[in-house]
């Protein structure tokens, strides 16, 4: 073949050479849109007080000091803290605070100068506008996709107001915890919007819930519908959550034609103290999910899990079922050393036929960092498994190889959602 790569030498360098350049789909984030003003988190302070370096930040506090020293500080002065602790005061080891320094190298700034005003002054001159694209084009992103949440008022003021998003590369999610999670509170928030619902389980609770996601999924024109949940959620089951999943979101779901995305194993505030950052990952049961996929054949479910324990266990269950599609390694998982091991052992059990990696990025910048060092993770990955092809004699086009780093990054997310790639 023409085309193909026939020293080792070389396959390396173009593996490695296709993934760096191939444009991403990041399927779950935390960022917004343009449109959506102040909830699009970006800059040095943001980047600063991301809630992963919050709790590493408070772990240099002395346990006798209160939480509430810390923040009662305003943005900028809890950022130059974090920035004294974490990265003068000790050496910004972790993986999210040497992400930061990855994001100025980046960005071109000059990490040896060790000058948070300095940093600052950079950021000081961009409009939101022309960081998205400098971020995208440096982070090779194609697209994004949101976290949207009709049940925060700040963000469904906006979406009412008619001025949901129009930049074509940010896509929204539908995403309703308080359904499974909440529903005490979840039913005056759901009447307070014109639904009629109530705490009982009625057939009007049932078609009020349904037209809920019905009206917010066709609002947002969202990819898929999704939700966290804590490591004890089981199916099948007695209860509100098998309830709401078996009687609405399935058949909005299917009515929709959208997935269902299923986020599992966050143990949500451990530690109230700590606010967003005081989540722990908790182990889950993955067995739940097989009786998921096998009641509801037709239903496409994107599942993702926190617990390490439950990755290999979960990727096995890929085999079984088509129509679950494991993604990403979520939060405390997206660290070197876990999406290597999580990354090499999903290509030896399912091939290319996962989506490896999503950002959970809450600041723009983060898209640098975080897609950086998971490119890298990826390519050495595949490189060993072309490798081992080449060796026995099968040597993988050029053309082979950008077809499959594509599904990886983009196009399995894309024909699991049953889109046709924006742009193309
Ligand atoms: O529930 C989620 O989507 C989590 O990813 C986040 O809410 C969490 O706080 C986070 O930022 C993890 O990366
Ligand atoms: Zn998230």
């Amino acid at each position: 073949m023409a085309d193909t790569v026939v020293s080792g030498k070389e396959l390396e360098a173009f593996v490695r050479q296709t993934v760096q350049k191939t444009m991403i789909t990041d399927m779950h984030t935390h960022l917004y849109a343009p449109e959506f003003g102040s909830l699009l988190l970006w800059g040095i302070d943001e980047l600063l007080t991301y809630h992963y370096l919050v709790a590493e930040t408070l772990r240099w506090t002395e346990v006798d000091s209160p939480y509430e020293q810390f923040w009662s500080l305003s943005k900028s002065q809890q950022a130059e803290y974090i920035w004294r602790k974490l990265f003068l005061e000790h050496s910004p080891l972790s993986e999210a605070a040497s992400g930061v320094l990855q994001v100025l190298h980046t960005m071109g700034l000059d990490v040896g100068s060790r000058d948070l005003n300095e940093y600052r002054k950079q950021w000081a001159s961009r409009t939101p506008q022309q960081q998205i694209d400098a971020v995208f084009q440096l982070a090779g992103i194609r697209d994004v996709v949101m976290t949207n949440d009709p049940f925060d008022p700040n963000e469904r003021e906006l979406w009412l107001d008619g001025r949901g998003k129009e930049d074509p590369r940010f896509h929204a999610a539908l995403r309703v915890d308080p359904l499974l999670n909440n529903w005490d509170t979840a039913v005056p928030e759901l009447h307070r919007m014109g639904y009629q619902v109530e705490a009982a389980w009625t057939d009007q609770t049932i078609k009020e819930t349904q037209r809920f996601l019905r009206d917010w999924v066709q609002r947002m024109d969202a990819l898929y519908m999704a939700v966290s949940m804590p490591g004890d959620f089981r199916y099948p089951i007695e209860d509100h959550r098998a309830r709401m999943i078996d009687e609405v979101m399935i058949p909005a779901c299917q009515e929709l034609g959208i997935p269902f995305a299923l986020m599992i194993g966050v143990r949500r505030q451990v530690n109230p103290e700590l606010r967003l950052a005081g989540d722990m990952s908790m182990l889950s049961d993955v067995s739940s999910v097989e009786a998921l996929c096998r009641k509801y054949p037709q239903q496409k479910f994107l599942v993702t899990m926190l617990a390490r324990e439950n990755q290999h266990e979960l990727a096995v269950l890929a085999r079984k079922f088509r129509n679950l599609m494991v993604f990403g390694c979520w939060w405390f998982l997206n660290i070197g050393s876990i999406v290597k091991e999580m990354t090499a052992f999903r290509v030896e059990l399912l091939g290319t036929s996962m989506i490896p990696q999503h950002s959970d990025a809450r600041i723009l910048e983060q898209l640098i960092y975080k897609w950086g060092h998971s490119r890298e993770i990826i390519a050495s990955v595949l490189t060993e498994k072309y490798s081992r092809l080449q060796r026995v004699g099968w040597t993988a086009s050029r053309e082979e190889i950008k077809r499959d780093v594509e599904d990886l990054l983009g196009n399995n997310f894309w024909r699991f959602v049953g889109k046709t790639i924006p742009g193309n």
